[in-house]
């Protein structure tokens, strides 16, 4: 290793070697600190401890059944008042017919999430998933967020437990890491209130974990939040896994699998004078979290967020997951993305490959799939 620029890393060098946890202070002392090289290749060691030179993707397709809400999140351009021309609720019909026209050949996952809207109830939810299940038995369904569970159960009087079992019954399979934005009390009143707290977030995952269900988790970065609300958030969600985390090979055992950290886009958004996260920012963060996230085995740099460069960079910065096809995204193009809306199997293979990685393709609970019958 070369040597380390900023010595007050000195020490957390030492306990990444021996393979010691890293404290709170830990955390505030990385991401104060602009060394980024050594930071970066901290966590490329971890990195490369638990995934060698392994990159994962998986072919997927994103689907988003409504996308009015009844909230006001502000840093969100993706959700739209029910009176609005532009908002949209999908039939269950037209969820699978969406499914049936864009699924890629090869396909293993459908990732579906939404805004809250009343007047939908569980009923709505447990349609689509049955007719989604019945129409591709082999699909894994990856899908809504913690904040669309609990405002589900609180519109259908019914237990956050109880919902969770329901849609488990009806076809869901996993849970996307969406809706964590930050933890702390304070920003997330400021920058989502009304949204379902850390506690009901927390609850939603724990519900999923002892069922032997998978999920991932996320921490969105580049609004309000200072060094010491990301290293808080990261912590809760350690803390969350040593608990409930118990994931076995085979996709066996429930827990957190994988962490995406996400980048603010600030346009079209009520912070869209906000310049959002830079670039340095985002490749410390990445590397931090994997830093500090030692029982969580996957960061994914999800690359219709962070653009196709960051992404492949961000493989030698702690990541070792980079997504999948997506086929077709609105949340971040609606914020101002200018990534493409989806990449193709041979595109994938050939940005992982020329950053020095070996691509994988793996299904949603990282079962490591053959590419030789995947067309390009
Ligand atoms: O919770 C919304 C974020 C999340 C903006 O689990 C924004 O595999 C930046 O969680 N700028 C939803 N971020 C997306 C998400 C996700 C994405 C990809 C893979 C997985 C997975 C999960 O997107 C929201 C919020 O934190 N978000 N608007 C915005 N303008």
């Amino acid at each position: 290793m070369l040597a380390i620029a900023d010595k007050r890393l000195e020490p957390i060098a030492e306990k990444v070697a021996a393979q010691e946890r890293l404290s709170f202070d830990d955390g505030l002392a990385l991401y104060g600190s602009s060394d980024l090289a050594t930071i970066g290749s901290l966590a490329n060691r971890v990195r490369e401890r638990i995934n060698g030179d392994k990159t994962y993707y998986n072919i997927n397709l994103h689907i988003n059944p409504t996308n009015t809400c009844f909230m006001s999140c502000k840093f969100c351009a993706f959700g739209r008042k029910a009176f609005d021309d532009a908002s949209y609720i999908l039939t269950p019909e037209e969820i699978v017919d969406r499914a049936r026209k864009n699924l890629p050949e090869g396909a293993s996952e459908i990732h579906l999430v939404g805004g809250l809207d009343p007047r939908l109830k569980i009923e709505y939810y447990c349609a689509w998933l049955r007719a989604l299940k019945a129409a591709f038995p082999h699909i894994h369904i990856k899908t809504l967020t913690p904040v669309e569970v609990v405002f589900i159960a609180k519109m259908s009087k019914m237990t956050i437990g109880d919902t969770i079992g329901a849609l488990h019954e009806a076809g869901m399979d996993s849970m996307p890491g969406g809706g964590a934005e930050i933890f702390d009390p304070e920003i997330r009143e400021r920058i989502c209130e009304h949204k379902c707290d850390a506690a009901g977030w927390f609850e939603t995952h724990r519900e999923i974990h002892r069922r032997g269900m998978r999920t991932n988790c996320t921490m969105l970065i580049g609004h309000l939040e200072e060094p010491r609300h990301r290293v808080d958030h990261l912590l809760r969600l350690r803390a969350h896994q040593d608990e409930w985390g118990n994931l076995k090979p085979g996709g066996e055992g429930g827990g957190f699998q994988c962490f995406i950290p996400l980048s603010f886009h600030p346009k079209n958004t009520a912070f869209a004078h906000l310049p959002g996260p830079s670039g340095f920012d985002e490749l410390r963060n990445i590397a931090v979290s994997r830093l500090l996230l030692d029982n969580i085995p996957h960061i994914k740099a999800y690359w219709i967020m962070l653009g196709i460069k960051q992404a492949q960079i961000a493989q030698h910065f702690g990541a070792d997951d980079i997504d999948g096809t997506v086929t077709h995204e609105e949340i971040y193009h609606d914020a101002g993305a200018t990534t493409p809306q989806g990449m193709t199997v041979a595109e994938i293979e050939r940005i992982v490959r020329d950053c020095g990685r070996t691509p994988v393709l793996r299904d949603s609970v990282y079962n490591e799939l053959k590419t030789n019958e995947v067309p390009g």
